[in-house]
């Protein structure tokens, strides 16, 4: 079996090219180039939970977070550590092999790193691995967190360099790439994609992705998100991406980066099951599983568990993963469905 190359000179025509393929001829190389590197048939799983919710300083115009606009959003403090142990126990329970955890901070102050250094803490413990998604991070604080232990450190570019002033102002495009670094940097596994749908072109589409694979290594992983549009933020009223369009992001993401998980991230509640077995078909081989992303709904568990099966779908574990509960505690619960399942529920 080859292995794709790796690239990191992709150019912006290249990738617009691949963009403008025939539907079929996109799909048909994507999925080359996945079975080249992954079982297509396994799809990890991670379950999110928002650990501090709310009241962001930052302007980013997507997100009910943002203290700049008036969303439904509750603002809620720091999550206790044993309230998110037991968050991340009960969502290894639901199948999770990964944990991630987000705050909606501009950064994390110093105060609060011997808390989220514990959380770091007893989420390994319990065998999950672990993400944080915090905002921007200094190498000092990056070095903190991997000292910890953290696997995962998520932090978008969201969209092209051109189109980004259009979404955020808080921040720069340059903030977010030294963040990236400082990540790699430390030694931790790098988690950065971005959003479609907020009314960018698709050669701003191709340049979020141009961005990604020019790195000098490819994220581990790569999150595309499909815009969650929220009542009070100003990309509220947007038109909806064309599907098809999502789905030729995250093909084109899996030719360029060919061993990164390609996450089909938020978005996926008003998805239905034809589309997400397209996103599966083009390379996609990740999910958030668990009713809630940070705020906004994500679909119940055990639609995601007939999901699967009907396609033939198994959540893959990582290495060193190793608890009797685990194997394939989806399939268990498939068989348990009437169990009410624990999850975040936002106050
Ligand atoms: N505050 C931190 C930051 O922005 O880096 C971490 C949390 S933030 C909510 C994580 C990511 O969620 C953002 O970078 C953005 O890509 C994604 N996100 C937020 N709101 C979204 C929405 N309405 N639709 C899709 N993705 C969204
Ligand atoms: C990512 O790229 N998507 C997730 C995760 N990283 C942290 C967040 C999606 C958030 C959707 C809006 C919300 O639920 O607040
Ligand atoms: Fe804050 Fe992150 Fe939301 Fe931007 S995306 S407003 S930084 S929580």
């Amino acid at each position: 079996m080859t292995v794709s190359t790796l690239r990191h000179d992709w150019r912006r025509e290249e990738i617009e090219a691949l963009f403008a393929l025939p539907f079929n001829d996109l799909l048909f190389q994507a999925q080359q180039v996945h079975r080249e590197n992954f079982d297509a048939n396994k799809v990890q799983v991670s379950t999110l939970l928002s650990i501090k919710t709310g009241a962001c300083p930052e302007d980013c115009k997507y997100c009910p977070q943002s203290a700049h606009y008036r969303t439904d959003v509750d603002r809620e403090r720091l999550l206790a550590v044993e309230k998110v142990l037991q968050e991340a126990e009960a969502a290894k329970a639901q199948g999770a092999s990964r944990f991630c955890m987000g705050a909606a901070w501009r950064n994390p102050k110093d105060r609060d790193m011997p808390y989220i250094i514990e959380m770091v803490q007893g989420v390994k413990k319990l065998g999950l691995e672990t993400c944080m998604t915090l905002g921007m991070l200094s190498a000092e604080q990056a070095e903190m967190l991997k000292q910890a232990g953290l696997d995962y450190y998520n932090h978008n570019l969201d969209t092209s360099p051109e189109f980004y002033g259009e979404i955020i102002s808080t921040r720069t495009y340059h903030d977010r790439l030294q963040t990236l670094a400082n990540v790699r940097d430390a030694g931790m596994k790098v988690c950065a994609g971005g959003i479609v749908g907020m009314g960018e072109s698709r050669s701003d589409r191709a340049g979020l992705l141009q961005q990604l694979a020019n790195l000098p290594k490819h994220p581990e992983s790569v999150p595309v998100n499909m815009l969650v549009k929220v009542k009070g933020t100003p990309f509220a009223e947007l038109d909806d991406l064309d599907p098809f369009e999502f789905v030729r992001s995250i093909a084109v993401a899996r030719i360029l980066m060919p061993q990164s998980f390609v996450r089909l991230s938020a978005g996926r509640e008003t998805m239905n099951d034809e589309l997400q077995a397209l996103c599966f078909m083009a390379g996609a081989n990740s999910i958030f599983y668990g009713e809630r992303l940070l705020t906004t709904p994500n679909p119940e568990a055990d639609k995601d568990q007939q999901l699967f099966q009907r396609l033939g779908i198994e959540p893959l574990q990582h290495e060193g993963y190793s608890d009797d509960v685990h194997e394939a505690v989806i399939g268990d619960a498939l068989q348990e469905q009437e169990q009410p399942v624990r999850y975040y529920e936002v106050s």
